[in-house]
Parts: structure tokens; C-alpha cells; sequence
């Protein structure tokens, strides 16, 4: 597949899906409790899954489709083309403050990362790449993060796992220089894209995680789960996320 033009069509259907993420916002939303009450779907995570699955099923028929809202879309393999849909990542985020959330698409070809797509909808900005596309913010050219030291790294890790010091993962964020929580997958995976943290450390499901693997690929980005094992795309998990010397950093300490 020819990455550049799966990078157009897919920024095309983020730029019509902010559209209409930004008009249902002048409605009052419809808001839902999933597993627990602060598991939230609202009527614009379904209707924003519902479009983007017409749109890959219009453009590339044989592609299965894992999407987080609704039974319609379960790839239950990693065989051939598939497109991992998060129509809103963040859900509490868009409910509570009408920002910090994002619509996230991966691409994989048999289970291998191929492209991903991260639009920050209040921002207007969409971080895309992938193994053979360059991190790019809006079109504009990445500078590959630096490579820091643990000490050194200002990291993302899960509000819940920190606070309760799971897989001492409160003793490491003391470790740091910081620890910054912003309650969406797809935002720490910006932030790390841009240089703006060395690492993440949360709970996550594939969807939360396929795109920002998929664009790390292009600037050295080391993903796994929390033991060090390489990832398995169709199951939940604690991810490791980040640049070597803090994933190094994160696995040591959270199996020590
Ligand atoms: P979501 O908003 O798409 O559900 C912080 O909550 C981050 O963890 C978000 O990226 C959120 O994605 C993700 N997450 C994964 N599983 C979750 C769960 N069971 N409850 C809340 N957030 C979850
Ligand atoms: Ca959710
Ligand atoms: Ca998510
Ligand atoms: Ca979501």
C-alpha cells in the first residue's frame, strides 16, 4: 500500500470527523456508563465509530475493522489489513472539559504496524506516521525525540497506577522529573511525538495504543507490555511506552 496516499485519505476523514464532533458538541450529549462510572460512552463515540467504519469499509473492503464502541467491529484476528478505530479517546476528558481528547486510527498488515493517525480535535492537530512515514505534525516535518535520561524525562503514567503505586510505578514517577496525566491515551502519545515526554505507562486496549506504536516506529519509540514482552494487539494490558532509556527505566523498575 502506498503509505502517502493512506495518510491523505485517512487526514481526510479526520478533518470530516472533527467537523462533526464540533457540531455535536452544540447539542446537548448523551452520556452512558460502560464497565464502571467513569467508563463513559457518549452518542458522538457511536456516531463518529459509525462513520469511520463506512469509510474504511468504502475504501478498502477487505480490511477488518477493531473499534472500541459496539459489537459491529470486531477483527477477531490479525490477518491482512486492519484498521483499529478509537472515535474518541478520552472520553471523560470530552464529557467533563471539551478538550484533551483525541480520534485515533492504526493500521496494521498482518499484526505488523503500518500507519497510525492521532487528531487532537480542539487543536486542530493531526500527528501521523509509521515505519515508512515520517512523524509529521500537520504535514510539518517531527524532530525525532531525544533520547533521555530516566532522571531526566518528565513521563505520562496512568492516574490510577500511580496513585496506588502499582508495579511501583509511584516510586518511579518520584524518580523522574515529573509525572503529567492527561487522561488520554492519545494524548500522551502526542506529547511524546513531540518531545514533550520521554515515556507512558498506563492500562490500555489495543485501539488505545495502535496508533501511537504505528507512528513511533518512525522515531525509535520502544513499545511493550509491563513484563518487557512484545505486545499482543488483541488483548488489554499494562503498556510500556518510551524512548529507550526510559522504557529500559519503566521495565527494570515496574519488575524489580
Ligand atoms: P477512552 O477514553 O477511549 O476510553 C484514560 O482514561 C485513558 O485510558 C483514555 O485514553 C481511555 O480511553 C483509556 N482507557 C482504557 N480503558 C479504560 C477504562 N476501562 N476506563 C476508562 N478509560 C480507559
Ligand atoms: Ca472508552
Ligand atoms: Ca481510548
Ligand atoms: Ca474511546
Amino acid at each position: 500500500m502506498e503509505i502517502k496516499a493512506l495518510d491523505e485519505t485517512v487526514k481526510g476523514w479526520l478533518q470530516i470527523s472533527r467537523k462533526q464532533i464540533l457540531a455535536a458538541m452544540q447539542q446537548p450529549l448523551t452520556v452512558a456508563t460502560k464497565s464502571n462510572r467513569n467508563d463513559l460512552v457518549t452518542n458522538v463515540d457511536k456516531a463518529n465509530q459509525a462513520f469511520l467504519i463506512q469509510q474504511i469499509h468504502a475504501a478498502f473492503p477487505e480490511a477488518s475493522i477493531e473499534g472500541e464502541e459496539g459489537q459491529a467491529a470486531k477483527a477477531d484476528r490479525l490477518a491482512g489489513l486492519v484498521f483499529f478505530v478509537d472515535p474518541i479517546d478520552g472520553t471523560m476528558n470530552f464529557v467533563k472539559q471539551q478538550a484533551n481528547f483525541a480520534v485515533m486510527i492504526g493500521v496494521y498488515q498482518d499484526g505488523q504496524p503500518l500507519y497510525g493517525a492521532i487528531m487532537d480535535v480542539m487543536r486542530n492537530e493531526v500527528i501521523s506516521g509509521g515505519p515508512d512515514l515520517s512523524p509529521n505534525l500537520n504535514g510539518e516535518p517531527l524532530t525525532p525525540p531525544l533520547d533521555r535520561p530516566f532522571e531526566a524525562s518528565l513521563v505520562g503514567i496512568s492516574g490510577p497506577m500511580a496513585i496506588k503505586n502499582r508495579l511501583h510505578l509511584g516510586e518511579l514517577g518520584l524518580a523522574s522529573s515529573g509525572v503529567r496525566m492527561s487522561g488520554s491515551a492519545g494524548m500522551e502519545f502526542k506529547s511524546i511525538a513531540l518531545g514533550r515526554l520521554g515515556g507512558y505507562v498506563s492500562w490500555l486496549q489495543p485501539w488505545d495504543v495502535a496508533a501511537g506504536l504505528a507512528i513511533g516506529q518512525g522515531f525509535g519509540l520502544v513499545v511493550t507490555r509491563g513484563d518487557g514482552q512484545p505486545l499482543d494487539l488483541l488483548e488489554a494490558g499494562v503498556v510500556v511506552a518510551g524512548m529507550p532509556q526510559v522504557h529500559a527505566a519503566f521495565i527494570a523498575g515496574m519488575n524489580a
